[in-house]
């Protein structure tokens, strides 16, 4: 019996979800939601019908609590109003025949007192972690500075911060959730021994160290079952200021492990530094591939794709799925694009976390 040959084109099936083709929009932060209580509202849904032709759109970080904001205008997903936010998002996109996920995120230590509830200190893996940089906050630019450690209890407070979210996600309509282990936030904070000097049960040993992810992947799989649960790893990046975790495939390893026992929808890597180069030393992203293929969880690739490497990679079996980040964010028809092979619209930096509809929904369709 012969088949047609997996192209990037073709349908997939991840977990529970029914996919039309294997691009992927990537989760994007845009700084729209309506400023107050950082409700998603009409102008987010219409970007995101616009780009419905993804085969799975991953939204922007979604945090979990007032406290896992790092950045101004980002859309939550705890309250009463931003359910119907996000209502009003996922209604739009099912209607063009689309697939949503939502990308639950808590910044922890990234986050700064001008973006916290009552000026507080943010929170983070290790008392006095401070992953420095610049940040933008209604002050205008600031330094950030040591944020402060999670007890035991508030870790498990913690777990229930996503599961709570996730059931105001599912409420709101999506197909399912990813949660955000990437890029230097809490997640990853706890993760790594550069960020995890913790002497409980959320520190010290790798297996310490990935109980928080798990507790949380079991947390959001009890909501939306493993087969809508997905999440975003980047065994190798520096984004943020993240250090290297002093043996990331050991760590990393034991976490894919992990993930494959529980049958989760899938994993999205951040292959190399996000953002930048593709240099994939420290972490073996085939093995994962090949480990979380036996185990029938997805494997979702991310970084500077391109046309002809998405397309060669899907034909080799070295991924799944690809997701596309700036090019799906300036072609609101990038399916159809690479389809074609039509030239792209260039993307518009200066207004990626601006607020208002320019550089936003007005990129055009062919
Ligand atoms: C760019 C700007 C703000 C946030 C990430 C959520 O890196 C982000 C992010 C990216 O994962």
């Amino acid at each position: 019996m012969s088949s047609a040959p997996t192209t990037l084109f073709s349908p997939i099936r991840i977990g529970d979800i029914d996919c039309a083709n294997r691009i992927f929009m990537a989760p994007l932060t845009r700084c729209r939601a309506t400023p107050g209580g950082d409700v998603p509202n009409a102008l987010m849904a219409e970007y995101y019908a616009q780009r419905a032709g993804a085969g799975l759109i991953v939204s922007e970080g979604t945090q979990v609590l007032a406290n896992g904001k790092g950045y101004m205008n980002t859309p939550g997903i705890y309250s009463a109003e931003q359910e119907s936010g996000w209502r009003l998002v996922t209604n739009a996109v099912h209607q063009r025949g689309g697939r949503i996920v939502a990308q639950l995120w808590h910044v922890g230590a990234i986050s700064h007192p001008d973006l916290q509830p009552d000026g507080a200190q943010p929170v983070t893996a290790t008392e006095g972690f401070n992953p420095g940089g610049i940040t933008r906050t209604p002050r205008g630019k600031v330094e950030r500075g040591p944020a402060r450690a999670l007890s035991t209890d508030e870790v498990r407070s913690m777990v229930g911060a996503f599961r709570h979210a996730a059931e105001v996600a599912r409420r709101a309509g999506f197909d399912g959730a990813e949660i955000h282990g990437a890029n230097g936030y809490l997640i990853e904070q706890f993760l790594r021994d550069s960020s995890n000097q913790r002497s409980d049960a959320y520190g010290g040993s790798i297996d310490n160290r990935i109980r928080f992810a798990l507790e949380v992947v079991d947390a959001v799989a009890e909501v939306f079952g493993a087969s809508r649960t997905g999440i975003r790893l980047s065994p190798v990046t520096l984004a943020n200021n993240a250090k290297p975790d002093s043996n990331a495939q050991a760590t990393y390893g034991a976490l894919v492990e992990a993930l494959a026992a529980r049958g989760i929808a899938y994993v999205h890597f951040i292959e190399g530094n996000t953002g930048g180069a593709r240099d994939l030393t420290g972490f073996d992203f085939a093995w994962a591939k090949k480990r979380l293929g036996e185990a029938g969880v997805t494997y979702i690739a991310n970084n500077r794709y391109d046309r002809i490497l998405a397309m060669h990679t899907i034909a080799h079996g070295a991924a799944d799925a690809i997701a596309f980040g700036v090019s799906f964010l300036a072609n609101p028809d990038l399916p159809e694009r690479l389809r074609r092979d039509a030239p792209l619209n260039p993307p518009r930096p200066k207004l990626f976390y601006a607020p208002g509809a320019e550089g936003y929904t007005d990129y055009p369709a062919l």
